[in-house]
């Protein structure tokens, strides 16, 4: 037997950006079903980004999930790149007036959850086969599988929330999507630990060793990174080796305020910069993971994805509302923009910051350079600190 459901927008994806397209269509009384092949524990256990642009932060005001960020989240008006153990502050509040606000994505995942169960919105978890059908029919329909029963939800339209690896992309047929991708030669490995951060600021630091980021989640916990090779396994990185590494990476000056104790996450992160066009199929629209991967240097992957997700309810709600299609017939020109935008944002950064295996000293001689540009340069300071608070959506 087949249980049939019916919505207004069907989800796939319980990540950042399905959870929020839900709650701001929620805002509108717009219906929406979400599907996910995790769990909630799951999804919630995911450490991944921290840094919010204040564009970010309106969206989360915007669904109503926004008074813990307030209360928790921690203001920052700058940070340092570092070069061999030269420091650079970038001013962002003194060259752009606007600051970011160091918040985690499990967090921002943990209020929207909170907010749609408090609501009794549909979820199904668990699922498996998910299978968008009818795309470019004005009734498609989404069918899957949980616990061995078949289910489908027909709807207007499919929001494709599922991430690098789901499903939506790959319903879109390969004669219309086109893909652009640039794999580094290198991970991120990344630790937890509950511990005051090295500094009140983020430090992004390229020594001859690597890569290292040192970063926080509060006043007392940390979040540290480093670039590993793409082999490396969690296993070959014992907490003192991690500490060691991070440490001579830093700098002596930096390493002196550094307060170390036992990870309790470490991970590997491969580096990714990819782009699918077009983000729209019939009735079927990407956002998020699903339609594009940066580098996590610029920490911009979720600020991406809630950008997409402010351009995508907007056409979603100027439809239900009011009858006008615009916003949905551009979604994908106007979104794409903005993508490409912050692509290179995120790649310039992760070209300047990393050490490549294969650079030449003369490759290597033009990063130095260009970080003394920038260190000796309120433009080209300030050309950064615009990018990481975030462009403006159109
Ligand atoms: P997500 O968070 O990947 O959520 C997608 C959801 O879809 C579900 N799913 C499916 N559901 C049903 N059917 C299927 N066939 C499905 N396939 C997948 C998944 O279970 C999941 O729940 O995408 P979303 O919502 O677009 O959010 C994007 C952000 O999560 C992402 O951009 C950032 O986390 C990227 N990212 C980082 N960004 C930063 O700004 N700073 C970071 O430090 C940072 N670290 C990271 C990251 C991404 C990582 N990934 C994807 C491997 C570290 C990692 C490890
Ligand atoms: C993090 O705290 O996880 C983080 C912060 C800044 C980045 C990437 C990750 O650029």
């Amino acid at each position: 037997m087949t249980h049939t459901h019916k919505t207004q927008v069907c989800i796939i994806g319980s990540g950042p950006s399905g959870l929020l397209l839900a709650q701001l269509l929620a805002q509108a009384r717009i219906d929406t079903i979400i599907l996910d092949r995790r769990d909630r524990v799951y999804i919630e256990g995911r450490i991944r980004a921290g840094v919010l642009e204040q564009g970010s932060v309106k969206a989360l005001e915007e669904a109503g999930v926004a008074d813990r960020l307030h209360a928790e989240g921690l203001v920052h008006d700058g940070f340092d790149l570092a070069f061999d153990g030269n420091r650079h502050r970038i001013d962002l509040s003194g060259l752009t007036g606007t600051s970011v606000i160091v918040y985690g994505q499990t967090e921002v995942t943990k209020d929207l959850f909170d907010a749609r169960v408090a609501q009794e919105q549909v979820f199904f978890f668990n699922v498996e086969d998910v299978v968008p059908t009818d795309l470019k029919s004005d009734t498609p329909s989404v069918r899957f599988r949980q616990n061995g029963e078949e289910h489908v939800i027909s709807c207007d339209y499919v929001a494709g929330c599922d991430g690098f690896r789901g499903v939506s992309r790959a319903a879109i047929p390969s004669d219309v999507l086109k893909t652009f991708e640039r794999v580094y030669p290198f991970g991120w490995l990344g630790v937890l630990v509950e511990k005051p951060p090295v500094a009140d600021e983020l430090i992004y630091a390229n020594n001859s060793r690597g890569f290292a980021l040192a970063s926080m989640r509060s006043e007392t916990r940390s979040r540290h990174y480093i670039q590993c090779d793409l082999d490396d396994d969690v296993s070959d990185w014992p907490d003192d080796r991690f500490w060691e590494e991070f440490a001579t990476r830093l700098g002596p000056d930096t390493a002196a305020h550094l307060q170390t104790g036992p990870s309790f996450e470490k991970s590997i992160a491969p580096l990714r910069s990819f782009v699918a066009e077009p983000m729209r199929y019939g009735n079927l629209f990407l956002a998020g993971d699903a339609a594009h991967i940066v580098p996590p240097t610029g920490a911009k992957g979720l600020n991406l994805a809630v950008a997409d997700i402010r351009m995508l309810s907007r056409a979603l709600i100027a439809h239900y509302t009011s009858g006008n299609d615009d916003y949905l017939d551009t979604y994908s020109e106007t979104v794409l923009k903005r993508v490409w935008k912050v692509e290179r944002f995120s790649w310039q950064l992760s070209t300047l910051m990393h050490q490549f295996p294969e650079n030449s000293p003369f490759e290597k001689r033009m990063q130095r350079a260009e970080f003394d540009y920038i260190a000796s340069s309120e433009a080209a300071s300030k050309a950064i600190a615009e990018n990481y608070v975030g462009l403006p959506l159109e």
